[in-house]
């Protein structure tokens, strides 16, 4: 039975894959692809059905746990940011040479506009680049039925699915029509156990079937009922529009498109479909969210020259998401007269939150640097306490990716600066931090660690945090001095102590670790408010 519920893309994605029959979803949190997990941990159904869903060390644990599950018959999900992609890429690219065996689909949540993110990448030249089927949902309502049929076309080719979304698509919300939850999988074994032990001569031989299934994956596109020709009297121009980007052009045409659009919601580009329309139309204007991942792929198809528009013509913005405002332009059509965003919303910078152990941390360490050390510099991470390069603390002088910090701080000790001191997080530092304090260990780098435990991820919303409770016994394992391990609790009656412990610290030559640990406070608000 169909029943409709108001739903985020993201919770769309999340009951989509519980009523495919999913077993597993495994994931490490980011924007925008969070309220995947947290759906599917909050949902009765996935509690009766025992799905497991608790969150990964990082993405590369995601996507290997997530590969185990599929390698015993199993349908798993993994999902992550877009910058996770990098993470989880030696998992992901090399599951395409394994193969799957339960549907395994990877869920990559892009943010164009960089909302929350350190770029803009566009996770759909992964897909290209590890021969891996691509999906990309331009509804709510085709996000839930894709992730269906991406395991299913998981399970008939035995090959995993990236499922790519955008921020626009993961939270915003529209009214889905749902059914029936199916069976998850027995367990059951692959039928080519020789596939998944990628020995060179194993690998090569997978390699070859790789790219031929690849012309059957291109194929299957060809005919998907995601893709979509959709003619049009106009002949002028054809419009190749990806995922969500079909929306920002239907928009504009309430009484309907007068061009040709070919919909794109699956790949490998289905190079049929885009030859047809360069061979009926006078040009092709490309529309999609992100960067311009079909626009070079089409410049490489065509066999005749046709003037091809888009991003990187620039009849499109080059960078940032589309609007259904921002592509009228390029449809022949008078801008809107809008207000500018910055009218309509105060602008308001983020700052770390009033009562944050992170403030009590900053100053402390920024009253020690400033009075002692001018010379010092400060490589930090991904998180809440990143803004502590916001006034007024002005404290870090790096932020890159996660785990960073500590590997950076030890590059600049070996290149003989001083004092070195790292930044980083409780929950960054168990998914990424871990390995460079173990080198910095090895090498008896001169570094001072500061590990700023408020027990939570608090970035994406105060999940768990994978080391809480543990930080001091694995930073021992793995070869920092115990007496070299300080924690103190952030707060303003403990300054004196805080000041004094970072600086002996400093001082000591070799690696140190600092833990300030008090609860975030906006999850000590919520945890105070349930009892
Ligand atoms: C590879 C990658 N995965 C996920 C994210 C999203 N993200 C940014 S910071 C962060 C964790 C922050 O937690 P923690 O280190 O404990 O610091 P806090 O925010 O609690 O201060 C996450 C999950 C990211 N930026 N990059």
């Amino acid at each position: 039975m169909m029943k409709k519920e108001l739903l985020l893309g993201d919770e769309a994605l999340a009951w989509g894959a519980v009523n495919a029959g999913l077993s597993g979803v495994f994931a490490y949190p980011g924007t925008p692809s969070t309220e995947i997990t947290e759906f599917i941990q909050m949902h009765p159904v996935a509690r009766e059905r025992g799905i497991h869903c608790r969150w990964s060390a990082n993405e590369k644990t995601a996507m290997e746990a997530a590969l185990g599950m599929s390698f015993v018959g199993k349908r798993a999900l993994v999902c992550m940011k877009h910058v996770g992609m990098n993470v989880c890429a030696d998992a992901f690219v090399n599951s395409a040479m394994t193969g799957a065996n339960g549907g395994l689909v990877v869920v990559a949540a892009d943010d164009p506009s960089m909302h929350s993110s350190q770029n803009e990448q566009d996770s759909r030249f992964y897909g290209k680049f590890a021969m891996i089927p691509t999906f990309e949902p331009s509804s709510q309502q085709e996000t839930y039925e894709m992730i269906g049929a991406a395991f299913d076309f998981s399970e008939k080719h035995q090959i995993p699915v990236l499922m790519r979304i955008t921020t626009r698509m993961a939270h915003s919300r529209a009214v889905v029509e749902v059914g029936e939850p199916r069976p998850q999988n027995e367990l059951k074994y692959p039928e080519k156990p020789r596939q998944w032990i990628l020995m060179p001569g194993n690998s090569r031989v997978r390699y070859k079937t790789l790219i031929e299934e690849n012309k059957l994956f291109e194929q299957e596109a060809e005919r998907s009922p995601f893709n979509r020709y959709c003619d049009g009297p106009d002949k002028s121009m054809g419009i190749i529009a990806c995922g969500i980007a079909y929306n920002y052009i239907m928009e504009n045409f309430p009484e309907g498109c007068p061009f040709p659009v070919l919909k794109l919601s699956q790949y490998p580009l289905p190079t049929a479909l885009v030859r047809r329309m360069a061979s009926e139309c006078g040009s092709l204007l490309i529309a999609e969210e992100g960067q311009p991942v079909i626009e070079e792929m089409i410049r490489g198809v065509l066999d005749t020259p046709l003037p091809i528009k888009g991003r990187l013509s620039g009849e499109l913005p080059r960078t940032g998401e589309l609007t259904p405002d921002n592509v009228r332009g390029a449809l022949g059509l008078p801008a809107r007269e809008v207000a500018p965003a910055s009218q309509i919303a105060q602008p308001r910078p983020p700052a770390l939150c009033m009562g944050c152990g992170h403030r009590d941390m900053y100053t402390a360490l920024n009253e020690v640097l400033h009075e002692h050390y001018k010379t010092a510099k400060v490589f930090s991470d991904i998180g809440c306490y990143t803004l502590g390069s916001l006034a007024p603390f002005h404290a870090i002088d790096t932020c890159v990716e996660m785990g960073a910090s500590i590997t950076m701080a030890k590059g600049a000790a070996d290149g003989g600066q001083f004092p070195s001191v790292a930044v980083i997080g409780d929950s960054t530092f168990t998914h990424s931090g871990m390995t460079g304090l173990l080198d910095a260990v090895n090498e008896g780098s001169n570094i001072t660690v500061v590990i700023s435990d408020n027990l939570t991820t608090g970035m994406t919303g105060g999940q768990d945090s994978a080391g809480t409770g543990r930080l001091e016994q694995i930073c021992a394992g793995l070869g920092v001095d115990p007496a070299h391990i300080r924690v103190v609790v952030p707060l303003p009656k403990n300054m004196e102590e805080i000041r004094r412990t970072i600086r002996e610290e400093i001082e000591h030559k070799g690696v140190s670790v600092i833990i300030p640990r008090r609860e975030c406070i906006q999850t000590a608000k919520r945890h105070n408010a349930k009892k």
